[in-house]
């Protein structure tokens, strides 16, 4: 049994596209008074939208509306419907809570089956779960998409290293899903303890945040797996699952039956040609309790045009490259800490782990101190070098001056959960960029 439709083709996407969006449409203006309010006041009808094209007049919505119209924002079902909801932290504000109807659940469980099928599972996988349960999307998500597609879920969360090693051992868990600074704290624990030859891990997954080539690298050396997966969400859409990319890894397919991606340009909130890169905004098609409507999700990424050899019908975003809120401003210039990474990465001789630190200094000039690892086994003798031509590298690249400190492999924090790059010390505020 196949979760993918594999007989899928553009025309039939496009007619299930058309009739979704009419229908979220539809729904929304019906259902929820806050889409009929933005609706009523972009003067749109639901009759007005006939084709996928006008997309483009309907209203974007944003985090801000979410938080404003907590605790229930977006609903568009009667309470009886809504068997759960989701909420993850907004960085500032309240939480942003999200309704779902046993329909959505269903939904979600069927796609989620879709990427343990692209990452090519068998009903024989078992599959150990280390990220967060509750109200985060995480843990359930990855749980009732195992079950729907029929493997065994060892349900651990993000528990101890200690636990993860020794359940991974015992139950002999071939597919490891977690975070990517999770999966990075496990590998190199497994390769403390001497544990590889016990194990039988041969896929991760992972996801929830950025994450560099080189931490791949370092995840699947230490772990002796084949492939690890990069697998999207966000709780506005579902949670995890909406996409995962296939074992060509030349992007994440995302199950376009299901939702609408766009990719605008921040600045203007046009859309950009396919293949350019902008923030991603998606518009569900199916989802009753908390439908999205040209929803920001301040992600990111590209969309791409060609078709992948996997045969997989759906088309593929790039990964995400980062976030268009976690930009900060140094010396005048605006940076995103994946423009550092991108750096870091290129240079031989360091980890993949990272920090940046903006201060201020008396004389009220900002400052900004990067501190990076080492690469494992390598000695300190070269620190120095490394330092400056990190520093020049980052002149070069980013045009502006920082300092660099080499630390011991090891010494940055290992999380369970997703990892703070970016510390800003400046007005007192030491806050996630
Ligand atoms: O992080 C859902 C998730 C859990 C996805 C586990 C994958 C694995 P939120 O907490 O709502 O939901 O955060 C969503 O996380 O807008 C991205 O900025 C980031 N993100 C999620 N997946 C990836 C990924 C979950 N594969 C936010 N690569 C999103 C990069 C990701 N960033």
């Amino acid at each position: 049994m196949s979760f993918i439709p594999y007989d899928l083709n553009d025309d039939k996407l496009k007619k299930i596209q058309r009739e979704g969006l009419k229908w979220t449409v539809g729904h929304a203006y019906n259902n929820s008074p806050f889409y009929k309010k933005k609706l009523d006041h972009a003067n749109i009808r639901p009759e007005d939208i006939r084709s996928l094209e006008d997309i483009e007049h309907l209203p974007l919505t944003d985090k801000n509306d979410l938080q404003q119209e907590y605790p229930f924002p977006l609903r568009a079902a009667p309470f009886e419907d809504i068997v759960r909801i989701h909420a993850s932290s907004g960085t500032t504000g309240k939480r942003k809570v999200l309704c779902y109807t046993q329909k959505d659940i269903d939904v979600w469980a069927d796609i989620f089956a879709r990427c343990y099928e692209l990452a090519g599972l068998t009903r024989k996988d078992r599959v150990q779960i280390a990220v967060g349960y509750g109200l985060w999307t995480a843990g359930v998500g990855f749980q009732a998409g195992c079950e729907r597609f029929g493997a065994m879920a060892v349900p651990i969360g993000p528990a101890n290293a200690e636990m993860h090693c020794e359940m991974m051992v015992d139950m002999q868990t071939t597919v490891f899903c977690s975070t990517a600074s999770m999966a990075l704290l496990m590998a190199e624990e497994i390769h403390k303890r001497n544990l590889l030859s016990s194990i039988k891990v041969n896929k991760i997954i992972l996801g929830a945040e950025r994450h560099s080539p080189s931490m791949r690298t370092r995840i699947k050396e230490l772990m002796g797996v084949e492939h690890i997966f990069d697998i999207y969400g966000l709780t506005e859409l579902y949670g995890p699952g909406t996409g995962l990319d296939c074992r060509h890894h030349n992007g994440i397919h995302y199950w376009a039956d299901h939702f609408i991606f766009e990719i605008l340009d921040p600045e203007t909130l046009k859309p950009v040609p396919c293949g350019q890169q902008g923030e991603l905004v998606v518009t569900t098609l199916s989802k009753v309790g908390s439908p999205l409507i040209r929803y920001r999700t301040h992600d990111v990424t590209r969309l791409f045009n060609q078709k992948c050899s996997c045969g997989v019908p759906f088309p593929m975003h790039d990964r995400i490259l980062g976030r268009t809120d976690d930009m900060f401003i140094y010396r005048a210039v605006n940076i995103y800490p994946s423009q550092i990474d991108h750096v870091l990465s290129k240079v031989d001789g360091i980890g993949s782990e990272f920090q940046i630190h903006l201060k201020q200094r008396e004389s009220g000039r900002d400052m900004m101190l990067i501190k990076v690892e080492r690469a494992a086994n390598t000695d300190t003798v070269n620190d120095m070098h490394l330092a400056e031509q990190l520093e020049t590298e980052i002149r070069r690249k980013i045009l502006v001056r920082c300092r660099v400190e080499i630390l011991d492999h090891g010494d940055l924090p290992r999380t369970q959960r997703k990892s703070q790059r970016v510390f800003d010390h400046r007005n007192n505020s030491t806050s996630e960029a």
